[in-house]
């Protein structure tokens, strides 16, 4: 263990910068506490004021630079994060937990997410539409907006921090970027890439430390117009109060409490692989975690027995080793949280049929492991059946109908993903158009959107807007109308329209 461990920067105002608060906070391995990585800002109110005096200096230029052309930083972006895939991965695991092949497909989305929006820079739409006025033009096109503050999360360090920020940036827009706490070196390799990609400096800047300051001051500065959080439907009720008092645009990306649904005509050992990556991929710490399993009573004793056998054999470790299946969870309080669901669960009637603990063994205890459970005997309305968990956790509730399992899908407070195995068509559509979430599978688990459609849900999960796609490059960007009118007269709209000669 070196002495010293390196204490890292922000970026600010176009260079590496020691927080103005002179403080710090440790950044430790989950699987390891005892692997110290580094230390973090911990930055204060002045360290995001000077971040949005200089954002807004890096706006007024980078707005008016040619979006083909920063499609063409992007592009460099997507390269360089493609040449540092597994450096960045590894570093990633150190600090998050989720195994090697979790944190390649993370950096593989950033990439694709680069790529993606590199193309947009030759795109970004407007429309140009015939005029009710003769000698008239009439089209749209967008604008960037100004400094867009952004707010993510542990989960997906790479993937999350790209989705937001590379179409803020394709789109004209400078960027604050504000990464969780436990996840600080990958933002900080993220943000290397950029500079090193061409980014104008002024255009990006790394503030780091907690969320109710760093994150606060940014939402309540009135020179950020736009924000973008990911993160618990808590934290973005408040922000979402202070945005709507201040009329600034907001992403919100919040909780979930997805459900797949097992049909008896279902392929089982098909379900049984999408369950197992759908409820413990990511040690359960995903948005999109499959936190519900909806058994059609045909087939509910028989799959409950074939999950449970195979959870348990499921290999927990540090995520560093090619061998590991599941990783720790992300904190301590990540872990007392999970652990007191658990006992919830008992309190409210259901059996803990595998799990709910942390392992026994000398190997993993210094780390945040907690082992796969399954819940049995869940029933609607359980606090566990209605509240998002965020670990290796999976109520099963049984139904005696499609009907009783969409209904149990749609009757929870969020609707981000959803999930149905059958082999019926008519099943099928019918889940497709019933399932009341953003994002609907068949025969696949509630993970792994892709970085070109949209992403995001409905009811409490979100305010509306989506990630990823297309979509995404809408909200980023401003619409403005320009009638251009050369008949040389007054033409009044919706007045002097009428003789069609
Ligand atoms: C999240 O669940 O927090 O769909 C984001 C997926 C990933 C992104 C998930 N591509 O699982």
């Amino acid at each position: 263990m070196p002495p010293h461990p390196e204490t890292f920067k922000n970026f600010i105002a176009g260079e590496w910068r020691a927080p103005l608060t002179g403080e710090h906070f440790e950044n430790r391995n989950p699987a390891d506490w005892n692997d110290l990585i580094g230390l973090f800002p911990r930055s204060g109110p002045a360290d995001v004021a000077r971040a949005v005096e200089s954002a807004r200096r890096g706006f007024e230029r980078w707005s008016r630079t040619p979006a083909p052309l920063r499609g063409q930083v992007l592009l460099r972006v997507g390269q360089l994060l493609a040449e540092r895939k597994e450096a960045i991965a590894r570093a990633m695991t150190r600090e998050m937990g989720k195994v090697l092949a979790e944190t390649r497909g993370d950096v593989q989305e950033g990439i694709d997410t680069a790529f993606y929006a590199a193309t947009e820079g030759r795109r970004l739409f407007g429309r140009v539409v015939p005029s009710e006025l003769r000698s008239k033009w009439a089209m749209s096109y967008r604008r960037p907006i100004g400094v867009a503050g952004l707010i993510t999360p542990f989960n997906f360090p790479l993937a999350i921090p790209a989705w937001k920020a590379f179409p803020a940036l394709l789109c004209g827009n400078a960027v604050i970027f504000k990464p969780a706490e436990d996840v600080p070196h990958t933002a900080h390799l993220l943000v290397e890439v950029l500079l090193e990609a061409g980014l104008p400096p002024d255009v990006i800047q790394l503030v780091h430390g907690p969320g109710s300051v760093v994150g606060r001051t940014m939402v309540e500065h009135p020179d950020v117009p736009v924000i973008s959080f990911t993160g618990s439907t808590e934290t973005g009720a408040v922000i979402g109060a202070t945005c709507g008092r201040m009329h600034k645009r907001l992403s919100l990306e919040m909780g979930g409490k997805n459900a797949v649904i097992v049909m008896p005509d279902a392929d089982l050992e098909l379900a049984l692989d999408g369950v197992l990556w759908g409820a413990f991929g990511t040690t359960g710490q995903r948005c999109t975690a499959t936190s519900r399993l909806i058994l059609h009573e045909q087939i509910h004793d028989r799959f409950l027995r074939m999950v449970c056998e195979r959870a348990e054999r499921l290999r927990l470790g540090p995520g560093l080793d090619e061998r590991t299946e599941v990783g720790p969870l992300i904190h301590e309080e990540a872990r007392n949280k999970v652990a007191s669901y658990v006992g919830i669960a008992r309190e409210e009637g259901a059996t803990v049929a595998i799990g709910g603990e942390a392992p026994g063994g000398q190997a993993l205890e210094c780390g945040w492991f907690f082992r796969p459970t399954v819940l049995a005997g869940v029933t609607p309305g359980m606090r566990v059946e209605q509240e998002e968990i965020f670990g290796p956790v999976l109520s099963v509730i049984r139904v005696a109908s499609l009907d009783a399992a969409i209904r149990v899908n749609n009757d929870v407070p969020y609707g981000l993903s959803s999930a149905l195995y059958t082999s019926d068509l008519t099943t099928a559509f019918r889940a497709m158009t019933d399932l009341d979430t953003g994002i609907t599978y068949v025969n696949a688990p509630t993970i792994g959107a892709e970085a070109h459609l949209p992403f995001g849900g409905v009811k409490q999960t979100g305010n509306g807007h989506r990630e990823g796609g297309w979509e995404v490059y809408d909200f980023y960007s401003e619409t403005k109308v320009v009638y251009v009118d050369y008949s040389g007269t007054l033409q009044r709209a919706q007045i002097d329209t009428y003789s069609a000669e």
